[in-house]
């Protein structure tokens, strides 16, 4: 069974003092995570006060990013290795902010991949939409299976169980305008489907697919019922801690 996920990114929001508060507020009204798996992710700086102030409480906390290297020269990188000692064991990778203003591609997402998954961290690696809205079918088919296939490229059977796939099309991400659940759901079955001719039907039936870009409390219940879709990835919507609970308890 793939237990549902509702996971915040808050990109480059709030400082410390406001990260803590936040999660002092959401703490004790979170369902157990047999249930519902809650997560945030949050800025570097912020993530170890925050995982103090989330003790006892089912929530995890991941990073924006990292990068593929456990350790070295490479001024202002985040060590995947240093962020699973810390005990923070999830990670954002690909996502399209990323992409877009830090030219990462899909090599580098790939390599990305490979390290959070060698030091134990499980990440979520998001497919973004750079054929901007849905123009022809066969276009964004070909799409979206090129850069799953490009960004899990070598990975074992079981460590892609541990990868969780966030599908958010360009045109959605912070614009106010989701896409409709059924070509969010299209989306997510396609790469359901490319995970599949890699992998194998069981291995493409355990691996959660999440829909990201404008998710609110009005859309979160019609994306979640769709078969393909495991879950959401919130970003401005997970800024206010009342907001985010809403979602969460839809
Ligand atoms: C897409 C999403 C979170 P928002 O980036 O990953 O952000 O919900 O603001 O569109």
């Amino acid at each position: 069974m793939r237990i549902p996920i509702v996971a915040g990114n808050w990109k480059m929001h709030k400082t410390v003092d406001e990260a803590v508060v936040f999660v002092n507020e959401i703490k004790d009204q979170l369902p157990p995570a047999d249930q519902l798996q809650t997560a945030l992710a949050a800025p570097t700086l912020c993530l170890m006060p925050m995982k103090q102030a989330a003790v006892g409480s089912p929530l995890k906390l991941m990073a924006e990013n990292c990068y593929y290297k456990d350790a070295g020269a490479y001024t202002g990188e985040t060590s995947p290795y240093a962020l699973y000692q810390a005990g923070i064991h999830h990670v954002i990778l690909g996502h399209s902010e990323r992409r877009n203003y830090f030219h990462e591609d899909d090599a580098l997402i790939n390599k990305k991949v490979a390290a959070a998954l060698r030091n134990g961290l499980c990440p979520i690696v998001c497919c973004d939409d750079t054929m901007g809205r849905r123009v022809a079918d066969d276009d964004k088919v070909h799409w979206v299976v090129a850069r799953i296939l490009a960004d899990l490229q070598g990975l074992s059977p079981a460590n892609i169980r541990k990868v969780t796939i966030a599908y958010e099309p360009n045109w959605a991400i912070g614009s106010g305008q989701s896409a409709d659940p059924n070509q969010a759901a299209e989306g997510c079955y396609l790469i359901r489907q490319t995970i599949s001719d890699m992998y194998g039907d069981a291995v493409a039936n355990d691996v959660r697919i999440l829909y990201g870009g404008s998710v609110t409390p009005d859309n979160v219940t019609a994306m979640m019922n769709q078969q393909d879709i495991d879950g959401v990835l919130v970003g401005a919507d997970s800024l206010d801690a009342r907001t985010f609970l809403e979602i969460v308890n839809h």
